[in-house]
């Protein structure tokens, strides 16, 4: 057995005096490997983090040792409401704490022997990084991308704030927090917002060339939701308003037999006549009961009330009635719908509840029909299809000068403002009129002790008026006491590392000498994190960068290249690992007990990189023995190197070992590459001699990535030099023995035997050795060949009656 704790401690001293993964600039090629960078939560890693950072670990080392600049680094996303809760709690300044964590998480990474290059670590709440967080914020202000608004937002009374729709999520049908799951809220307030629907269509452009998962792809496709479609006018019967509807569905217009408007729209109780008032107003109390979720997909039983007025069609001149119903939202399109129930599952649901006209115009048989379809009862339409349609009746209602064309997006603008002391400051100051001034310098958060809720819809920072107030040459400021949300920093630090020098300092964003070293460094190579942030972070950075790139800052319109998303691991009962099921496994234990190169290989042989795994620790153990075994072998064989033995055989296999490894790296199937491993090294133990320490020089390079102290462990007992001063082997070709195919003999399909196929060997020769195959020839016997099938290196199958 090797002592784990000596070598591992020994190598990890050797890597960090040495400066081993230390950025290099000094070749063609360059690799940017990338980890989400953690939340330092005082709970430390957990399993689940290092199997992504194990991943990224081994492309970083395997691309330094192919000769590439690799810049792998990590840092902390560490602004956030736990330690803002931690700090309300106890009274606590949420700094101290989370440098505390920030200093566990790092133990714990260097303890696993990632090599990372930790002179570039950067932590979102360093002032010296933040500057530049608000001084993107500002240039977004300058381009009209960010304003107050008054709108409604949600709001989260548990946790005093505002938060983004990205922070909420349904459970039971009601929205509640992510965090805390704390009922949520609309209310109108003023807040930030970035508008990140200008740039919808540049993110939606942008996916298709990334090298990104495809089910990945279409989350963000979907939430950006652009739907193209028309906007038409309706004149309101016997009143001088108007009803613009929205439909991507144009073609259907001769089948509307009602409009409906949401209960939200400011013309409803305008065209409410008096009759039907009462019956309204309490339906819009039943409506602010409900959720968006409860109004739209969940929502079985469709309801609406008759408005009591009518819209004249456009091109029948027939009395349309108007109704109101909840499944028409108002912060979607115009607020209203034509309704079309023979073509439209939503609209054919109320229709059929209230009785009312159904009016079909595309043929088939049961409604509602939503596929495309020859239109029928259309006048001009009839006969065409649905996009011949929408052209026809378009330019029809063009000439009316009652239609336009209309792009609709999902996507929301991003409320920007967070009601929390832990966050970046807006580097902004009001007037007393209210105005804005961008602030130049940095706007630091204040020092101050006692962090405690307003009371009121302001954040922690309203209580601090000596920050609050701010007076210049006699006139009185006041600063936002609110703070960005923790998405800020994490949507660019991953350029905040390119900037980040060795003392500390950063290169100005802004500077000809930071555009030199993205033009060096980006995009990011690689990245690799948790599915869960396919819309929130993947799509803010995005769009930070997006704007960085129009304004000239960087050279790439997208930032990450490729990305992988790892699966989860879950606990050993196969649930997702919680605290409160107390599945949690925690890394301290295992490498104390197992040592880092076993937990780094177990965590990648359990499975597929992007599939969910359950934990198992006794295989843990049995990674921790193959280990003790290759360490054995190591130390027997290098005691036993006999230049004058040829083995072609052990040649063989280890350029073989070289083909493998490459070729199962390069596509992060590394739960393969590991098996190859074992397979060779149950072959390798079965050898008392070698002819040289080359193939230990080999198999230490070619495992470094997966166990690197083991690995430079290895070298050294060979009397090589460690890992940093080695490149990877090639692999020599002509040194593999070409392994003959083997292949399955079938009697009349059913497999009777196997056979090697010799290379001198034709089809004539094969079927006549084949035959004579003892486990072959019984079911021959007393029995007629009627034919013979063979698929070249495949199959053998001989008929016979
Ligand atoms: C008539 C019609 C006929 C429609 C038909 C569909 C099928 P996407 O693709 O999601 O953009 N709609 C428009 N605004 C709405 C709102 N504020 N709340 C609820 N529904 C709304 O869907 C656009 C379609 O959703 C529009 O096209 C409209 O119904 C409805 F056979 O108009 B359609």
């Amino acid at each position: 057995m090797y002592n784990h704790k000596i070598i591992e401690k020994k190598w990890q001293t050797f890597w960090e005096e040495n400066k081993s993964f230390k950025t290099t600039e000094n070749n063609n090629k360059k690799a940017y490997i990338l980890d989400m960078f953690p939340y330092p939560s005082g709970s430390g890693l957990h399993v689940g983090h290092l199997e992504g950072y194990t991943a990224t670990d081994i492309i970083a080392r395997y691309k330094r040792l192919n000769g590439f600049d690799v810049l792998h680094p990590i840092g902390w996303d560490a602004f956030g409401l736990p330690a803002e809760q931690y700090a309300i709690k106890t009274g606590n300044h949420p700094a101290p704490f989370t440098i505390k964590n920030i200093d566990n998480f790092r133990r714990q990474l260097k303890l696993m022997g990632f090599s990372y290059d930790y002179d570039k670590e950067i932590n979102t709440t360093d002032p010296k990084f933040y500057l530049w967080t608000q001084w993107i914020f500002k240039e977004l202000y300058k381009e009209g991308l960010a304003s107050i608004e008054e709108i409604d937002v949600n709001w989260c009374e548990g946790l005093g704030t505002v938060l983004a729709n990205e922070e909420i999520i349904e459970v039971n049908g009601k929205k509640v927090s992510e965090r805390g799951n704390f009922p949520v809220i609309k209310k109108p307030m003023k807040q930030w917002v970035l508008k990140i629907t200008e740039y919808a269509d540049k993110l939606l452009e942008g996916l298709t060339d990334l090298d990104w998962p495809e089910s990945l792809k279409l989350l963000q496709k979907n939430w950006i939701g652009k739907s193209e479609g028309h906007i038409v006018k309706w004149d309101i019967f016997n009143s001088n308003y108007k009803l613009e509807t929205f439909t991507t569905r144009l073609d259907t217009i001769y089948g509307a037999s009602m409009l409906i408007i949401s209960p939200e729209h400011p013309l409803l109780l305008k065209i409410t006549t008096h009759e039907n008032k009462k019956e309204i107003l309490d339906y819009l109390d039943v409506v602010k009961t409900k959720n968006e979720l409860e109004r739209t997909q969940l929502n079985k039983n469709k309801s609406g009330i008759f408005t009591g007025s009518y819209v004249i069609h456009p091109l029948t001149n027939k009395k349309i009635p108007i109704w109101v119903s909840d499944y028409v939202l108002m912060n979607y399109g115009t607020g209203a719908i034509m309704s079309v129930p023979a073509h439209d599952q939503r609209d054919f649901e109320l229709a059929n509840k209230y009785n009312l006209p159904i009016l079909q115009v595309i043929e088939g048989s049961t409604l509602p029909i939503v596929e495309d379809g020859l239109h029928i009862n259309s006048e001009v339409a009839n006969g065409l299809n649905i996009e011949e349609s929408k052209e026809v009746i378009y330019n029809l209602l063009k000439e009316k000068n009652i239609v336009s064309k209309k792009i609709n997006y999902k996507l929301r603008d991003w409320v920007f403002s967070r009601q929390r002391y832990w966050g970046e400051p807006f580097p902004v100051l009001f007037d007393e009129e209210n105005n804005i001034y961008l602030v130049k310098e940095l706007v630091s958060l204040p020092d101050i002790d006692n962090i405690k809720p307003s009371g009121s819809t302001e954040g922690p920072l309203a209580n601090v008026k000596s920050w609050t107030n701010v007076n210049i040459n006699g006139k009185k400021y006041r600063h936002d006491t609110n703070v960005m949300p923790q998405w800020a920093g994490s949507s660019w630090y991953f350029l905040a590392y390119i900037l980040k020098n060795d003392d500390g300092s950063y290169l100005p964003l802004n500077s000809e000498e930071a555009k030199e070293r993205f033009n060096n460094w980006l995009p990011v190579d690689l990245y690799i994190g948790g599915q869960e942030h396919a819309v929130l972070h993947l799509l803010y950075a995005r769009f930070w960068h997006r704007f960085l790139f129009d304004k000239g800052i960087v050279n790439t319109k997208e930032p990450f290249k490729k990305l992988i998303n790892q699966g989860l691991i879950l606990g050993p009962d196969g649930q997702k690992m919680s605290k409160s099921l107390g599945n949690v496994i925690n890394p301290d234990g295992l490498v104390e007990e197992c040592g880092a190169d076993a937990l780094r290989i177990y965590e990648m042989f359990m499975g597929p990189l992007t599939e969910s795994k359950s934990w198992n620790t006794d295989s843990l153990n049995g990674i921790r023995r193959w280990l003790d075994r290759i360490y054995n072998t190591v130390l027997n064989l290098k005691d036993n190197i006999d230049i004058s033995i040829k083995d072609e055989k052990l040649d063989s296999e280890i350029n073989q070992l070289i083909l493998d490894i490459n070729e199962n790296i390069e596509k992060y199937k590394f739960n393969i590459a590991i098996s190859k491993f074992m397979v060779f090294t149950n072959y390798l133990s079965t050898l008392n001699k070698i002819n040289s320490s080359y193939v230990i020089k080999v198999l230490a390079i070619l495992l470094s990535p997966f166990a690197p102290h083991i690995s430079e462990e290895f070298l050294g007992l060979i009397k090589e030099k460690p890992l940093q001063y080695q490149t990877w082997p090639f692999a020599e070709i002509d040194k593999i023995i070409s392994k003959n195919p083997q292949i399955g003999v079938q009697i009349n399909g059913k497999v009777r035997g196997q056979i090697e196929i010799l290379p001198t060997w034709n089809k004539d020769d094969l079927i006549k050795n084949a035959i004579e195959l003892p486990s072959v020839k019984k079911w021959l016997e007393d029995k007629q060949i009627i034919k013979v099938i063979y698929i070249e290196n495949k199959i053998l199958n001989i008929i016979v009656k």
